[in-house]
C-alpha cells in the first residue's frame, strides 16, 4: 500500500537543484508522484514501502542536498 511522504529538502537555489531532487527521487523504484517545492522546501511523493524513505533520505543527500523525514 502506497504512503505519502513528505521530505523537508535544505539547500535548493534555484529550478536546477529542485529538478536534480525531483530527478534523483524518480529513480528510486517504488517512488511515484514526485513533487518538489523548491520555496517551500520540501519534496513529496509515494512509497510503496516505508522503508524507502531512507533510501529516498540518503539519495537526496548523497546528491548534495539536506534531506530529513518532516
Ligand atoms: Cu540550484
Amino acid at each position: 500500500m502506497a504512503s505519502q511522504i513528505t521530505l523537508n529538502v535544505d539547500g535548493m537555489s534555484c529550478g536546477h537543484c529542485s529538478g536534480t531532487v525531483q530527478r534523483t527521487l524518480e529513480e528510486i523504484n517504488g517512488i511515484s508522484g514526485v513533487s518538489v517545492d523548491l520555496k517551500g522546501k520540501k519534496a513529496t511523493f509515494q512509497v510503496d514501502n516505508e522503508s524507502l524513505v531512507d533510501t529516498a533520505v540518503k539519495e537526496v543527500t548523497d546528491a548534495g542536498y539536506k534531506a530529513s523525514k518532516n
